[in-house]
Parts: C-alpha cells; sequence; structure tokens
C-alpha cells in the first residue's frame, strides 16, 4: 500500500488540530469544546474561543435551581416511558436519556417565537416549548398519529424519516426571511435538530447548502450521541462534525453536549446571530446516548460496558446537582421535593398514557391530510366495508 493511503474500513486518523478547536477548559476530546460546567460541578464563569467569542451564563439562583429541576423531570418522564414500553403498554420509546442538558439548554434557549424541528427523540425540547409530555403517547402507543398544533406550540411533529426535518427546517426558515419576521432581535429564528447518524443523509447535506447560500435565520442542533443505532460515529465522519459547517460556509462550534449552561449559551448566541441576519451556525453537542437506540435495540452487542461507564463519570445532571450544593444554593429538602414532584408528574402520565382510548382502525384514515380527499376517501369506505365483513367487528 502506496504511503498515505488509507485501508479500506480502517479506523480514521485522529483529526488534524486547527486554531479554532482550541478551547480552553474541560477534558476535550480531539478538537475540545465549550463547557461551562465541568463535571465536578465548577462554574467556569466564561469561555473564549480561538476566534474571540466569548460566551459566559450569570443565572440567578432561583434559574439554576429550575435548570436542575427540568433536567431531573425529563429524564424521570424518560424513565416512566420505557418502563411502560416494557409492561407492554408502548409500542417502542425513543430514550433521551444522557442527552438531557444537550435538550434542555438549547430548549429553554429558544426564545418564544422561535421555532423548532424535533426527530422522535426531543422531549426534552418538546418539554420546554410547554407541551404537555403526553402529546407524543399517542404515537407511541399506537392509539393516534401524535401531533400537536407546531404552529401554537412552534414545535413541528416528531420526525422518524431521518434527517428530512432539517430540509422542512430550512425551507421554513427561509420562508420567515421572505415574510420579514426575521432580521431584527425580536425576531423569529429557526432550530433544526438531529444526530449524528442523519449528518451522512443527503438531505441534512442539501439543507447546508440551503441555508449557506440563501443566509437562513437558522440553528443546526445536532446532539452528537456517538451512535446511529449500531453505526459509531467513525463510520459517519473523518472529521469532528461541527468543521463541516466550514465547507457550507457558515459557522461550527462544538459544546460538551453534556453541559446544560454551555448548551443553553451556545444555542441563544447562535439563535441571536440567525435572528439579526447572520445566518446559520451548527453546533454539535458532544453527548452520548446512555441508554439504548430505541426500546427495540441491545446495544450491549455493538458497544463496551467500559465505554457507557466513562460517560456515567460525566452525568449531566450529577454536575448540576454538585454544583447548586457547592454554591449551597440548594439543599437536600430541595433536591427531595423535585424528585418528588417529577415522581408525581411520572405517576399522572403513567395513569393518562394507560387510560388512552384504542382508536377504531378506520381512523387511521383521519387526518391524513388537511381537507378530504377522493382517494383517502375511497380507501376509508373500502377498508370500512372490510372490516365489517368480520363476525365481532363492533359494526
Ligand atoms: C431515511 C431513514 N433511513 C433509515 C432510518 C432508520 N433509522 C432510524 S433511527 C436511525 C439512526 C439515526 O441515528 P442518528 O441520526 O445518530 O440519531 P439518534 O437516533 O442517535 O438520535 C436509522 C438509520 C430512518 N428512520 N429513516
Amino acid at each position: 500500500m502506496a504511503k498515505g493511503e488509507r485501508k479500506a474500513g480502517g479506523k480514521p486518523p485522529a483529526p488534524a488540530d486547527g486554531a479554532v478547536d482550541r478551547i480552553p477548559g474541560g477534558d476535550a476530546p480531539a478538537g475540545g469544546f465549550v463547557q461551562l460546567l465541568t463535571p465536578d460541578g465548577e462554574h467556569l464563569g466564561s469561555v473564549t474561543t480561538a476566534d474571540g467569542t466569548t460566551y459566559s451564563v450569570d443565572f440567578t439562583d432561583e434559574e439554576y435551581r429550575g435548570f436542575y429541576r427540568d433536567l431531573v423531570t425529563v429524564r424521570r418522564l424518560d424513565a416512566e416511558a420505557t418502563a411502560l414500553q416494557r409492561q407492554g403498554e408502548l409500542g417502542i420509546w425513543a430514550s433521551l436519556l444522557g442527552q438531557e442538558a444537550a435538550q434542555v439548554g438549547s430548549g429553554r434557549a429558544l426564545r418564544q417565537q422561535d421555532m423548532a424541528f424535533p426527530t422522535y427523540r426531543e422531549h426534552g425540547v418538546l418539554y420546554c416549548r410547554g407541551i404537555d409530555p403526553i402529546m407524543p403517547f399517542g404515537l407511541f402507543r399506537g392509539v393516534d398519529q401524535g401531533g400537536w398544533d407546531a404552529n401554537e406550540h412552534k414545535f413541528n411533529g416528531y420526525t422518524i424519516v431521518i434527517g428530512s426535518q432539517t430540509l422542512h427546517a430550512t425551507g421554513y426558515a427561509m420562508g420567515v426571511t421572505m415574510d420579514g419576521k426575521t432580521g431584527s432581535p425580536d425576531g423569529e429564528a429557526v432550530i433544526a435538530y438531529f444526530g449524528d447518524g442523519a449528518t451522512s443523509q443527503g438531505e441534512v447535506n442539501e439543507s447546508f447548502v440551503w441555508a449557506g447560500v440563501f443566509n437562513a435565520p437558522m440553528v443546526f442542533f445536532c446532539q452528537n450521541n456517538q451512535y446511529a443505532i449500531s453505526e459509531p460515529l467513525e463510520r459517519q465522519t473523518r472529521i469532528p462534525l461541527y468543521r463541516r459547517a466550514a465547507g457550507y460556509g457558515f459557522p461550527g462550534i462544538r459544546i460538551d453536549g453534556n453541559d446544560v449552561l454551555a448548551s443553553y449559551a451556545v444555542t441563544r448566541a447562535a439563535l441571536d446571530n440567525a435572528r439579526n441576519g447572520q445566518g446559520p451556525t451548527l453546533i454539535e453537542a458532544y453527548t452520548y446516548r446512555m441508554g439504548a437506540h430505541t426500546s427495540s435495540d441491545d446495544p450491549t452487542r455493538y458497544r463496551i460496558a467500559s465505554e457507557v461507564e466513562s460517560w456515567k463519570a460525566k452525568d449531566p445532571i450529577a454536575r448540576v446537582k454538585a454544583f447548586l450544593a457547592k454554591q449551597q444554593v440548594a439543599d437536600a429538602d430541595f433536591f427531595a421535593e423535585v424528585d418528588e414532584t417529577a415522581r408525581k408528574l411520572a405517576l399522572d402520565l403513567r395513569e393518562r398514557v394507560l387510560a388512552m382510548p384504542d382508536p377504531q382502525p378506520v381512523t387511521m384514515f383521519d387526518h391524513v391530510y388537511p381537507n378530504s380527499s377522493p382517494e383517502v376517501d375511497a380507501q376509508r369506505k373500502a377498508f370500512d366495508e372490510y372490516h365489517a365483513s368480520f363476525e365481532g367487528s363492533g359494526h
């Protein structure tokens, strides 16, 4: 093999360090990342990237406690959903375990007028948008199409076709510009969520081209949780994902995805840049999927226990708890009350999920289009007649 030639399927070389990557603070993986709260709960105050941008947060004690409450709540609700699936009450569940900080930080950074486009895993962002956590459960239980009013909540429907929502978001963001709804501090910005695996999809790369060329007011928020089901990151890319942005002509930045403060600060700044006419940013939230891809997956078949253990030490919630305790702005009573409140919410969620009525099968034809269509009407009629032909069908 000639010098410099790469063995097909071999491990990619370590990425070369560029100046923009050298960011102080934290146990950075190759390439560095923005971190404001260390795994030990040390608040770094501010961090300046090599390009001179400074990120900082300065919340009130109440606000810091609020972040903790959000993180604990979304983890508890997620655990309840996993339990419900295991008990046969949900067909499938895509857990957010380990990704709470990326989601709560970015979700709280959204201003009310901003629009978000999720995948199927953004339960934490959904919660931050003020949507009743029950809303996606009809989809996962298979009793409705799982929807909410996207315009009312500024949160689009869950999207399972990998990467497609980045195109929807880009088109929407271009529309926001055409409608004159952005370009000022009060303007609208758009965020698209996707995973590391999605970055290999044509749609995501196409959306990068369009958003870059048309200076769309948007943020691409990639939760790099290291795996696309069983495919590890090194099968998706030869360079750190955030560096892809340079090829499309807009900034890319990597954050510690397990740090809720970094997630908040960088997303808030990127959204504000977008709404102020400075175009898109790609944020790579470097995190880890602590659970299975979905409840249909067994991760022990493709990743080793020691890797999972090493990420436990970077837990997104433990560091906020350590910070609050060190600052003496939260005591044991507070932590117990947060746990108890989250437990009650989870219990309420469980009861409401179990009470969801089973639909008549024919209702699957509802909401295919906003208005009736002759084709769907004909299919509904044929299905109804077929279903009625069975004894005991209830017709
Ligand atoms: C277009 C398309 N291809 C394949 C799938 C099957 N699929 C579901 S999830 C997934 C992996 C996605 O990985 P990633 O983008 O990293 O997101 P994560 O699930 O890790 O959050 C795949 C391939 C799909 N849903 N859509």
